[in-house]
Parts: C-alpha cells; sequence; structure tokens
C-alpha cells in the first residue's frame, strides 16, 4: 500500500479522496491555490502546500508546480480527483517518470480514450456496439460528401480532441453538410488545437446511461452497474440515478459483461465510466470512455457499497480486484443532486461568501461537500458546491426522501440550483422514470399555451 498521498484537486473531491486515505490509514497532502488557503481540504490533509495563485492554469493545472509538492512532501501517490490533470495523459506520464504512481490507468489508455474517434474505434474492435459512423477522421470536402451519402442525415460531426459536448454539430439535410464540415473544423482548431472531425448518425432524443467499471493492474476488469445521467443542461448533469429506470437486470449483466470483457482487452485499469446512448428501440452505443472518477460516483457507491474510492487507491497499489471488491449486490435505489452556486434560472456563476447552511440528514442521506458555514466559494472553480444524494429501497421512496432533503437543504450567501432541483423531482414525467436527454430543456421551456 501507499506510504502517503498528494490529492491534486480541491473542493468536494479532495475532501472525499482525503476521507478515504484516512480510513485506509494513508497519510494524505493537500495542495491550495491562493484562493483556497481557508479551504475545509487543506485543514483536513495532514500537510498541505500552497502550489500558485487562484487561476487553476497557475496552480491546480500548473504540473511542475503539483510534481514539485510531492517531491518536497516524499509521496509515493497522486490522487487527481476529476477535471483538472485526471485525464491529462502527459501528467500520468510525468508521475510514472518521477517515480509516483498515478492513481488511474495508463498513460496510453488515457490518451487513447482522450482521442475520441479511436476511442469508437477501439470500443467497436473490442466488441462494444457502436453508433453507424466513420472509421476514422473525415479528411477533405470530398470525404464529408461521400460519408454523409453513405450514413444519411440526420447526422452529427464530433470533434476528435471534444468530448463533453463541445464542438459537436447536428447536420440535418444535405445543404447543410459542407458548411458545417468547415464550421466544425474551425471551431475545433480554436477549441482545441486540432481540427480533426468524425460523423456519426444522429441519435435522436436519448438517454444518457454510463456504466462505471473498475479494473486491476492484473488484467481483470468489473461493472458496477449503470447510472443514468439524462437530467442535463449545456452537457453539465444535475441529477444522476442508479439504476437507470431503462434498465433491467438482463441488459445490466449482458452489456455490463460485453463493457468488462472489452475493458479486459483493452488493458484498462483504475475506475472508468463507459458512456452510452440508449435510443428510443432501447438499442444501446457507445459513445465516449471517462478516464477517471466521475462526480457522480456515490449514488453507484450507494447501490452497491463498494466505496469506490478506496478501490480505486488499492487497485493502484496493486491489489487484486477479488480482494478489493469480492462481490457486490444492487440494492435499492440511489438520486444524486448537483448543487452549484448559480442563478437557478439564469444558470449565471454566484461566487460568495455562505453566511448560513444547514445540511439534511437522517436515513439515507448523504452531504458531499467542502462548505462550512463562512466560507467562500471563489469565482475561479466550477461552481459545484455539493452533492446531495439520497437512497431508499426503490425509486419512489428515493424521489420522495429526495424531495424532502431538499426541503431542509438551507444555503444562503449565494444562489444555488435547490429551487431548481425541487421542481426537477416535483415533475411527474420525472417521478415515471421518462427521461431522455432533452427533458430538462423541455422543463425549463416558457409554458406553451394552445
Ligand atoms: C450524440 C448525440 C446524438 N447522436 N451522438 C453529447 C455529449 C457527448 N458525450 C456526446 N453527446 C451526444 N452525442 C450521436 N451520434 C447526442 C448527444 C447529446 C447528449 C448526450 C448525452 C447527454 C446529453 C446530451 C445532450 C445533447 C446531445
Amino acid at each position: 500500500m501507499f506510504r502517503k498521498i498528494l490529492i491534486a484537486n480541491r473542493g468536494e473531491i479532495a475532501l472525499r479522496v482525503i476521507c478515504a486515505c484516512k480510513e485506509l490509514g494513508i497519510p494524505t497532502v493537500a495542495v491550495f491555490s491562493e484562493a483556497d488557503r481557508n479551504a475545509l481540504h487543506v485543514r483536513f490533509a495532514d500537510e498541505a502546500v500552497c502550489i500558485g495563485p487562484p487561476r487553476a492554469t497557475d496552480s491546480y493545472l500548473n504540473i511542475p508546480q503539483v510534481i514539485s509538492a510531492a517531491e518536497i512532501t516524499n509521496v509515493d501517490a497522486i490522487h487527481p480527483g476529476y477535471g483538472f490533470l485526471a485525464e491529462n495523459a502527459n501528467f500520468a506520464e510525468v508521475c510514472e517518470a518521477s517515480h509516483i504512481s498515478f492513481i488511474g490507468p495508463s498513460a496510453e489508455v488515457i490518451r487513447m480514450m482522450g482521442e475520441k474517434d479511436r476511442a469508437r474505434r477501439e470500443a467497436a474492435a473490442a466488441g462494444l456496439p457502436v453508433i453507424p459512423g466513420t472509421p476514422g477522421i473525415v479528411e477533405d470536402e470530398h470525404a464529408a460528401l461521400r460519408a454523409a451519402k453513405e450514413i444519411s442525415y440526420p447526422l452529427m460531426i464530433k470533434a476528435s480532441a471534444g468530448g463533453g459536448g463541445r464542438g459537436m454539430r447536428i447536420v440535418r439535410s444535405a445543404a447543410e453538410i459542407l458548411p458545417a464540415f468547415q464550421a466544425a473544423r474551425n471551431e475545433a482548431e480554436q477549441a482545441f488545437g486540432v481540427p480533426d472531425v468524425y460523423f456519426e448518425k444522429y441519435v435522436e432524443r436519448p438517454r444518457h446511461i454510463e456504466f462505471q467499471v473498475l479494473g486491476d493492474r492484473h488484467g481483470r476488469v468489473m461493472h458496477l452497474g449503470e447510472r443514468e445521467c439524462s437530467v442535463q443542461r449545456r452537457h453539465q448533469k444535475l441529477v444522476e440515478e442508479a439504476p437507470s429506470p431503462a434498465v433491467d437486470e438482463s441488459v445490466r449483466e449482458s452489456l455490463g459483461a460485453r463493457v468488462a470483457g472489452a475493458l479486459e482487452k483493452i488493458g484498462y485499469s483504475g475506475a472508468g465510466t463507459v458512456e452510452f446512448l440508449r435510443d428510443a428501440q432501447g438499442e444501446f452505443y457507445f459513445i465516449e470512455m471517462n478516464t477517471r472518477i466521475q462526480v457522480e460516483h456515490p449514488v453507484t457507491e450507494s447501490v452497491t457499497g463498494v466505496d469506490l474510492i478506496k478501490a480505486q487507491i488499492r487497485v493502484a497499489a496493486g491489489e487484486k480486484l477479488e480482494e478489493v471488491v469480492p462481490g457486490y449486490t444492487l440494492r435499492g435505489h440511489a438520486i444524486e443532486c448537483r448543487i452549484n452556486a448559480e442563478d437557478p434560472e439564469t444558470f449565471a456563476p454566484s461566487p460568495g461568501h455562505i453566511t448560513a447552511l444547514n445540511f439534511p440528514g437522517g436515513h439515507g442521506v448523504r452531504v458531499d461537500t467542502a462548505m462550512y458555514s463562512d466560507a467562500v466559494v471563489p469565482p475561479y472553480y466550477d461552481s459545484l458546491i455539493a452533492k446531495l444524494i439520497v437512497r431508499a429501497g426503490d425509486r419512489a421512496e428515493c424521489v420522495a426522501r429526495m424531495r424532502r432533503a431538499l426541503e431542509m437543504f438551507v444555503i444562503e450567501g449565494v444562489k444555488t440550483t435547490i429551487p431548481l432541483h425541487r421542481r426537477i423531482v416535483d415533475d411527474p414525467q420525472f417521478q415515471r422514470g421518462e427521461l431522455h436527454t432533452g427533458f430538462l430543456d423541455h422543463l425549463l421551456a416558457p409554458a406553451e399555451h394552445a
């Protein structure tokens, strides 16, 4: 097992990782920017090192600064959390070159999954269903016209370096294809420095369903069931749940086994998430893989009983999967609401000073946060300030529990998305579990009158 772990992150996930380390008996080192001097992750870690000015590029994204902090404090592993350096293959490489274990998959696999057209090809080769589309990048206008004719409309143009919804375009007719192709290439070049794009058939109003996986460093990979993440706005998830209301045991077992088998072929290790779209006919298609722990991991923990952060650390230290997770049974239902410091109507960030705070509690309620009364939410980072996770015997009881927990949650001093979450869980369609990726836009659209 590791002697000491540095957590290259901030906020609730840094605190979450420190909690897991404490329970494993591993000393921790926090890093922090000048804006996070009084943050809870700094106070709760055994040691803390300032790594630079408030802006993330100067601190949490500054690889030499993070590595220096790791060397000064003599850690033997780094946990990257999510965001920041978590899916940076160069960072994983620098860690290993510095004889520090990166708690995550190999740099090669991170790089593979970061190139989305390549990830799609590798997933297909390993036996996962993919959306009909181009075998690789579309090089020029001639190839674009040919590919569009083959795939037919509507189709989607995606940036190879994109992911998470950035650099995508829907094309509904032949008249739009060439302008859209050029625009998408320009946008991709601007955003990622790489103009490469590929095409897929467009799937209308799909569900977003993702499988949690865990692999050891001995070639074994298992799945821990799926999460439903269809409640999103502009590719930001707001509510996630496990299991998905659209997945029954036979689909879970067959697709889960295919996912685990595919990742064993690829040589995956660590925690990861395989994202699928599920179309209206119930077909599943691989779209992307995330090679990190995700924000919504607690819903999977709640229904499997597996502590995913501890498991991540143990497999990174070389323990075998059969020892880390001897087995699990899915029990009940869990829902997570992401609470952001944002205006619930305009979604404008609302940084500031927390003047009053009351967390909900009671049976089946978990709050993952680094907030405290008198804390400051800085303007420099993403606006997630708390995750409210509830579990119950079934989905209906879980929704009722979420409604009462949201009622108990008080945050004053900054605007939050709590009022929006109340609207979501009060919605009859949400309560019926009839979700798709357009659900939230529909809920937010101004009411139409006949
Ligand atoms: C798609 C799609 C429809 N057809 N691909 C958005 C994020 C990125 N991970 C992939 N995304 C999509 N890819 C094809 N071929 C629709 C989306 C999509 C979406 C996916 C998941 C959750 C929310 C979404 C919202 C809009 C579009």
